[in-house]
C-alpha cells in the first residue's frame, strides 16, 4: 500500500475533480466520452510519430472491455522530476501534464479536449503503463481513478523501446458501455491515412476482428476510397509544398456525382469547421480554373466566369496542414476551426500553383472538369430561377393544387415556431390530423414509394411527386440553390412506424436531406420523431415505453396487474393518443439528426443507398441511428 504526503493528495483531488465532473474532460460520459479515452492515449503514441519516433501503433479491445494502445516511440520519461516523483507518475496523475517535458515539434492538441493521459487514468478502474526505455522495462499500476497501486519498478532488460498502456473504465462512471470495434478501427484508419508509413493494428479480442492499416500516399488512398462506390473523372491528383513553414498536402478527385466533399485537418486534428485553410484551397481552385478557361478561350462571353460552387461540384478533397505550434489558432466552441491568417494565402498558392501546372500539363482532364463545372453552372441558374418563379407567385395556381391536396397546413404563418411533420401513410396522417395543435404544426402524409436520393440525377427527383412536394412545402430551395433561411418550418419532423419499412423510409428521406437541403440538418432544424413502443395500463394509471429498457424500467417500479399493447404502426394510435406521445413539445421526444463526422456520414449514405443490396439490408435491421446523436427532449 503506498504511503499518501500532502502532494499525493493534491493530486487525488485533482483527480477526483475529474471523477466529479467528467463531462468537462472528456464532453460526455456515454460511448462517445468512453472512446474519447481512448483517443487520449492514442494520440500520445501518434504525436511520438509525428516528433519522428516509431512507426507502429497497436490497439487491443480485450475481453474485459479494457483497452491495450502499444507503440514503438521511445517509452515514456521514467526519469525524476523535479517533484520528487517520476516523470511517469507525474504524466499519469497531474492534470495537463504533458507539455513541460517535450521539445519542440508538432504537438496534436489530442482531439476536442487534449487532457491527456491523467485524465484516462482518474476515470479508470485500473490502469498500467508498461515503458521500454534505456535498456529497461518500467512498470507501474493505478486502480480506482488513479491511485497508486504498484509504485514504479523495473520488470526486467530490453533492447526495445516503446510504451504499452492498459486501462479499464471505470464502470461506475461509463454505465452499460463498450467499446465499439468500427468506431475506434474507422478513426485509426483516418490517422494511418494522414501519416505515411505508419502501421496502425486494431484488434476485437471478444469478437476475434482485426484490421491492419498502412498506405505509402495516405490522402491519395483517402481520396480513393472516400471515392470507392462513385464513378471518377481522372485518378486522383495530389501535391504537397512547404511555406512560411506551414506544410500542405492536398489530394482531390472529382466524381461524375453532384456531391461536394471536403475534408481538412491540422497537426492531424480533424478541423470539422473548416477555417482559413479549407477557404485558401477553395479561392486556389476556383481561380486555378477560371485562369485556365479564360486563356484557353473556353468561355463563350456571356458565361462570364466560374463560381466556387461550380467549381467543387462532384469534388472529393482532402486537405492536410503541418502547422508548427507557435502559429496555431483555433477557433469555434469546439475549437474545430483554424483560425491562423496564414494558413488561408499558404493554402491558396500552393494550391493554385500546382494545379495551374496540373491543368496545363493534363488537357483532357481540364476539359473534363471545365466542362462539368460549365453544365453546374447552367444547372444552378436554372434552378435559382425556378425558385424565384415559385416565390414571386408564378405557376402558383398548379403548384397549390398540389400542395392543397396533400399538406394540412399551420395556421400560424410563423416560419419560426411552425413545424412541418412528415408521416408515413394516409392513416397515420389522418391521426396526425386529428391529433396535432394546428396552430403551429402541418402535416405532410406520404403516400407513394419516396424516390432513393441517392440513384438518382436531381432532374429525375425533380418529377417525384413526393420529393417535389416536400421541395415546395419547405419552399427553401433544393441542392445547390437550397437556402435553409428560407425554410417555412423550424422544425422538419419524419414520423415513421418503428419498423422495417419504417426505417427505410427514414433512410430514403435522410438521404435526400443529406444531399439535396444539407443546410437543413447543419441548422438542426431536421428531427425523427420517436412514437412508443409499448402502451401499459395500471388500473387507471397509463405507461408509455419508448424503448425496451424502459420498459422494463416500468414493470420495475410498478406493482400489480397490468395490461401491454405493443405498437405496430403509428395507425394504431388515436389522434389523442398520438399527440400525447409523440407530438407534443411537452411529452414527446425527438432525435434531432446531426451529422458528427461528414465523412463516415458521406461513405455510409454513398454504401446504405448505392447499388450494393447485402450491406444496406443489415444496416437498415440493425440500427437508423448513423447521423443521428442526440436525444433531444422538446
Ligand atoms: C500507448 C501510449 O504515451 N507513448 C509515448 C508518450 C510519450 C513519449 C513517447 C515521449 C515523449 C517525449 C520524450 C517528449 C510522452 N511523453 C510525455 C512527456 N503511448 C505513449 N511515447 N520521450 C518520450 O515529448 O519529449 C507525455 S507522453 F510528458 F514526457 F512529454
Amino acid at each position: 500500500m503506498a504511503k499518501y504526503d500532502e502532494t499525493s493528495i493534491k493530486i487525488l483531488e485533482g483527480l477526483e475533480a475529474v471523477r466529479k465532473r467528467p463531462g468537462m474532460y472528456i464532453g460526455s460520459t456515454d460511448k462517445r466520452g468512453m472512446h474519447h479515452l481512448v483517443w487520449e492515449i492514442v494520440d500520445n503514441s501518434i504525436d511520438e510519430v509525428i516528433n519522428g519516433y516509431g512507426n507502429y501503433i497497436k490497439v487491443i479491445i480485450n475481453k474485459d472491455n479494457s483497452v491495450t494502445v502499444a507503440d514503438n516511440g521511445r517509452g515514456v520519461p521514467t526519469g525524476m522530476h523535479e517533484s520528487g516523483k517520476s516523470a511517469l507518475e507525474v504524466i499519469y496523475t497531474i492534470l495537463h501534464a504533458g507539455g513541460k517535458f517535450t521539445e519542440e515539434g508538432y504537438k496534436v492538441s489530442g482531439g476536442l479536449h487534449g487532457v491527456g493521459a491523467s485524465v484516462v487514468n482518474a476515470l479508470s478502474k485500473y490502469m498500467q503503463v508498461i515503458s521500454y526505455r534505456d535498456n529497461q522495462i518500467w512498470m507501474m499500476e493505478f486502480a480506482d481513478g488513479g491511485k497508486v497501486k504498484t509504485p514504479l519498478k523495473v520488470m526486467g532488460k530490453s533492447n526495445k523501446t516503446g510504451t504499452i498502456v492498459k486501462f479499464l473504465p471505470d464502470p461506475e462512471i461509463f454505465k452499460n458501455c463498450n467499446f465499439s470495434f468500427t468506431t475506434i478501427a474507422e478513426r485509426m484508419q483516418e490517422t494511418a491515412f494522414l501519416q505515411n508509413g505508419l502501421t496502425i493494428e486494431v484488434i476485437d479480442e471478444a469478437d476475434k476482428k482485426a484490421e491492419k492499416y498502412h498506405y505509402e500516399n495516405g490522402l491519395t488512398s483517402f481520396v480513393e476510397y472516400m471515392n470507392e462506390d462513385k464513378e471518377t473523372l481522372h485518378k486522383v491528383i495530389s501535391f504537397t509544398n512547404v511555406k512560411e513553414k506551414i506544410e500542405v498536402a492536398i489530394a482531390l478527385q472529382y466524381t461524375n456525382t453532384y456531391n461536394e466533399s471536403i475534408l481538412s485537418f491540422v497537426n492531424n486534428v480533424k478541423t470539422v469547421d473548416g477555417g482559413s485553410h479549407e477557404i485558401g484551397f477553395k479561392t486556389g481552385i476556383t481561380k486555378a480554373f477560371n485562369d485556365y478557361a479564360k486563356n484557353n478561350n473556353l468561355f463563350k462571353a456571356k458565361d462570364g466566369s466560374l463560381d466556387g460552387a461550380d467549381v467543387r461540384e462532384g469534388l472529393s478533397a482532402v486537405i492536410s496542414l503541418k502547422i508548427p505550434e507557435e502559429l496555431l489558432q483555433f477557433e469555434g466552441q469546439t475549437k474545430g476551426k483554424l483560425g491562423t491568417p496564414i494558413a488561408r494565402s499558404v493554402t491558396e498558392s500552393i494550391t493554385y500553383e500546382a494545379l495551374k501546372f496540373y491543368l496545363e500539363e493534363n488537357k483532357e482532364v481540364a476539359l473534363t472538369i471545365l466542362d462539368k463545372a460549365l453544365k453546374s453552372k447552367v444547372a444552378r441558374e436554372a434552378a435559382r430561377k425556378a425558385r424565384e418563379e415559385a416565390r414571386s407567385g408564378k405557376n402558383k395556381s398548379k403548384l397549390e393544387k398540389l400542395l392543397s391536396s396533400k399538406l394540412a397546413p399551420a395556421q400560424s404563418k410563423n416560419s419560426k415556431i411552425n413545424e412541418l411533420f412528415l408521416v408515413e401513410g394516409n392513416s397515420a396522417g389522418g391521426s396526425a390530423i386529428g391529433g396535432r395543435d394546428r396552430k403551429f404544426q402541418a402535416i405532410l402524409p406520404l403516400r407513394g414509394k419516396v424516390i432513393n436520393g441517392e440513384k438518382s440525377t436531381l432532374d429525375e427527383l425533380l418529377k417525384n411527386e413526393e420529393i417535389n412536394t416536400i421541395i415546395h412545402t419547405v419552399g427553401a430551395g433544393v441542392g445547390q440553390s437550397f437556402d435553409a433561411t428560407f425554410s417555412n418550418y423550424d422544425k422538419i419532423i419524419i414520423m415513421t412506424d418503428a419498423d422495417v419499412d419504417g426505417a427505410h423510409i427514414q433512410v430514403l428521406l435522410l438521404t435526400f436531406f443529406y444531399r439535396y437541403m444539407r443546410d437543413l440538418i447543419m441548422q438542426g432544424k431536421l428531427y425523427i420523431a420517436m412514437p412508443p413502443l409499448y402502451k401499459l395500463e395500471y388500473g387507471k394509471k397509463r405507461y408509455y415505453a419508448y424503448t425496451d429498457e424502459e420498459l422494463e424500467e416500468i414493470k420495475r417500479n410498478n406493482t400489480g396487474k397490468y395490461t401491454i399493447q405493443r405498437y405496430k404502426g403509428l395507425g394504431e394510435m388515436n389522434p389523442e393518443q398520438l399527440w400525447e406521445t409523440t407530438m407534443n413539445p411537452d411529452t414527446r421526444s425527438l432525435i434531432r439528426v446531426s451529422i458528427n463526422d461528414a465523412s463516415l456520414a458521406e461513405k455510409r449514405v454513398n454504401v446504405l443507398m448505392g447499388d450494393k443490396v447485402e450491406p444496406r439490408k443489415e444496416w437498415i435491421n440493425e440500427n437508423v441511428e448513423f447521423t443521428m446523436e442526440d436525444d433531444y427532449r422538446s
